[in-house]
């Protein structure tokens, strides 16, 4: 965890919109960790990402469903060096939308969640009183073989507010269950419930703790290193706007 919420919420305030997107294709190749916020249309997507930045019309949220149609990016990093991106994707399960933009975008969402290469975690948000609907279901079974390989995973049960504790214990055990086991946390924007809780686990994923390599026989230390100077090489990578288009989508 971040030692401080404190520092994880900061860092997230220094959100910057990046780029907006129809398709994977269109979207620039991202050296940095990416965390994807995914869910049905209106659950709150664009909204957590607004309380999470503590910016109020970064994403754009509203009543009407099916309000976010691309992907979009929004780039977070301390000193204008970004170290991580959140991505807004529109959601699915709108029932008033056309067939065909139904099946576009599956498509579009299918080979995002399965093809973006810096893809580091997801945020799967669904409203409490529904739980995991099918659709959630089939996205968890797309993105279950990059789960195993290690992509991080969390669902948020959003506008908690509108339930009564009980009804919020009651609907946190069952999506618990739904989910296998994974990690689920009750989120409202509008109380502010969860928020700092998941800004640190944001921070992990973008700064996982290097594991420690095995130890060896301490060499002689260089006295540039006893100096403590560092290789500007060894920075985390920043965006490379002017990077090709991942080949391949
Ligand atoms: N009560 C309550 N309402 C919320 C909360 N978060 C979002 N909402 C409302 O839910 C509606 C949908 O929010 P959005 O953030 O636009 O939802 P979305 O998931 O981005 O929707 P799409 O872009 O259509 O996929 C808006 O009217 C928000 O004000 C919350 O924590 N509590
Ligand atoms: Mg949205």
């Amino acid at each position: 965890m971040a030692p401080d919420p404190k520092i994880a919420m900061g860092w997230l305030h220094t959100a910057k919109f990046l780029t907006t997107a129809p398709e994977l294709k269109h979207l620039p190749r991202i050296e940095v960790p990416e965390i994807a916020f995914v869910g049905r249309s209106n659950a709150g997507k664009s909204t957590c990402i607004n309380t999470l930045t503590q910016q109020h019309r970064l994403a754009f949220a509203s009543k009407t469903p099916g309000r976010t149609q691309s992907i979009n990016l929004f780039s977070l990093g301390k000193q204008g060096i970004t170290d991580a991106v959140l991505a807004d994707l529109p959601g699915y399960g709108y029932a008033a939308v056309p067939k065909e933009a139904k099946y576009r975008w599956q498509q579009v969402m299918g080979n995002y969640l399965q093809t973006r290469d810096n893809l580091q975690a997801i945020v799967l948000l669904c409203a409490p009183r529904l739980g995991l609907t099918e659709l959630d279901e089939v996205l968890l079974d797309v993105i279950r073989p990059r789960v195993e390989a290690g992509l991080k995973f969390l669902v948020l049960l959003t506008k908690s507010d509108k339930l009564n504790r009980a009804d919020a214990a009651k609907a946190l055990q069952i999506v618990k269950l739904q989910a296998g086991g994974g990690d689920v946390k009750l989120f409202s924007s509008l109380k502010r419930q969860g928020v700092e809780e998941v800004a640190q686990h944001l921070w992990d994923w973008a700064h996982p703790k290097e594991k420690p390599e095995k130890p060896v026989k301490a060499p002689r230390v260089a006295p540039d290193a006893e100096a403590g100077q560092t290789d500007p090489e060894s920075r985390p990578d920043a965006l490379d706007p002017a990077a090709p288009e991942q080949p391949g989508h």
